[in-house]
């Protein structure tokens, strides 16, 4: 009808360096810790959500790809706080709203859809309201992570003290150009059905006893990733990287009962990482991994034609998708490295890896025009 209004955004994925896990306020969605992320390439991974508020609607409605899906507390949250602070209008305000959503990636192979869902989410809705502000607040009301992805390149959430939240908002570190840095997602597909990580991470502040040691060891290890961002010193940065997803990984074995995310395949990975660095001698890769089996590497763009041949060598790969770039200088490691052992002493079979997407680094939420999202959701 004429009596309707339409909105739509676009988010990629985050990938966080230095993660978010455990909450102070669940209710607010304030974290214990800040946490520093890159915004993964709209190109190559996105949500696209489209926005309708109508007079005629009898209740809110949200679809993922095509399915109706639970409006959640959260979603809820999120559509309350932009009622509040809509510009358009009291009868606006009182229309309930319809949310479509498209992910361009598998929602199911744990690639951070959270974070790209709920920011689109929060965007396009905003939009429709006509109030930009605030945008952090509301995005990390639908999901922690997903304030991170309003901004292209390098983002820090910051935990905030007071207990209202206000001061718990994302901001951009670095943009994409300062650094061009390359992602190799290793999607190694579904292990054991994973625990959610809003419940995970509850379970971990109500029972691990290693989280106040990771918690305090942050505040160095987040000023070293600052300033390895600000100087692009990438062996900083990939050990950075490397450090807190084993602590992660670490607080969620000692949660109880505990929370596994990683597979032998994604163990593999990580092994294979350390070892190419070691032949190479210096740091050709750094590894993170989230909520789910998936690890994604880090890489400079010079080494991404190396490290995706020497990992064909050592892995089963499904399929390569995206720009494997030039061969370079790659004499420091032996042409016939195999990485995992395969072939030699005490050989097993190789590890499969169904997808190698190579991603640069992308836009943020608040970067992607309302045009080009419309576009590509029809
Ligand atoms: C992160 N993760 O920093 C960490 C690392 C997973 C591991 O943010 O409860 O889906 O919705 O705020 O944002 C996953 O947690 O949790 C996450 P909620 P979210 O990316």
């Amino acid at each position: 009808s004429d009596e309707s209004f339409i909105a739509y955004a676009a988010a990629a994925p985050n990938l966080a360096l230095i993660k978010y896990w455990g909450k102070r306020d669940s209710r607010l969605v304030l974290p214990l810790n800040n946490s520093i992320s890159v915004t993964l390439d709209d190109q190559l991974m996105r949500t696209v959500t489209m926005a309708t508020a109508s007079p005629e609607f009898a209740e809110d409605f949200v679809e993922l790809n095509g399915k109706p899906v639970e409006v959640t507390d959260r979603m809820r949250a999120v559509l309350q706080s932009l009622r509040q602070r809509c510009q358009r209008g009291q009868d606006l305000a009182s229309w309930k709203v319809r949310v479509a959503t498209r992910n361009s990636f598998p929602t199911a192979a744990g690639l951070a859809s959270s974070s790209s869902g709920l920011c689109a989410f929060a965007v396009a809705v905003a939009r429709l309201a006509d109030t930009l502000r605030w945008l952090s607040t509301v995005a990390r009301l639908g999901s922690g992570s997903a304030c991170r992805s309003l901004f292209a390149g390098f983002a820090e959430w910051s935990a905030g003290q007071r207990p209202d939240g206000v001061d718990s908002t994302a901001s951009q570190l670095a943009s994409a150009g300062h650094w061009d840095l390359r992602v190799l997602v290793c999607v190694v597909g579904a292990g054991a059905k994973s625990a959610p990580s809003t419940q995970a991470m509850a379970r971990t502040v109500a029972t691990s006893s290693l989280l106040p040691a990771r918690l305090s060891c942050l505040p160095d290890r987040l000023a070293a990733v600052r300033e390895a961002v600000a100087g692009r010193d990438f062996a900083s940065l990939a050990e950075m990287s490397m450090r807190d997803s084993n602590c992660l990984h670490a607080v969620c074995a000692d949660t109880y009962p505990p929370v596994h995310y990683l597979t032998d395949a994604s163990r593999a990975i990580i092994d294979f990482v350390h070892r190419l660095n070691e032949a190479s001698g210096r740091v050709v890769l750094g590894y993170t991994a989230d909520a789910g089996p998936n690890v994604c590497l880090l890489a400079q763009p010079a080494d991404v034609h190396l490290a995706a041949g020497c990992l064909q060598r050592a892995f089963d790969i499904g399929q390569v998708v995206g720009d494997l770039g030039e061969a370079a200088d790659n004499s420091k490691v032996p042409s016939d490295w195999a990485g995992d052992g395969s072939g030699g002493e005490g050989a097993t079979a190789r590890h499969r890896i169904e997808s190698l997407l190579i991603c640069r680094l992308g836009r943020g939420a608040l970067d992607i025009p309302q045009a080009e999202a419309a576009a590509w959701f029809d």
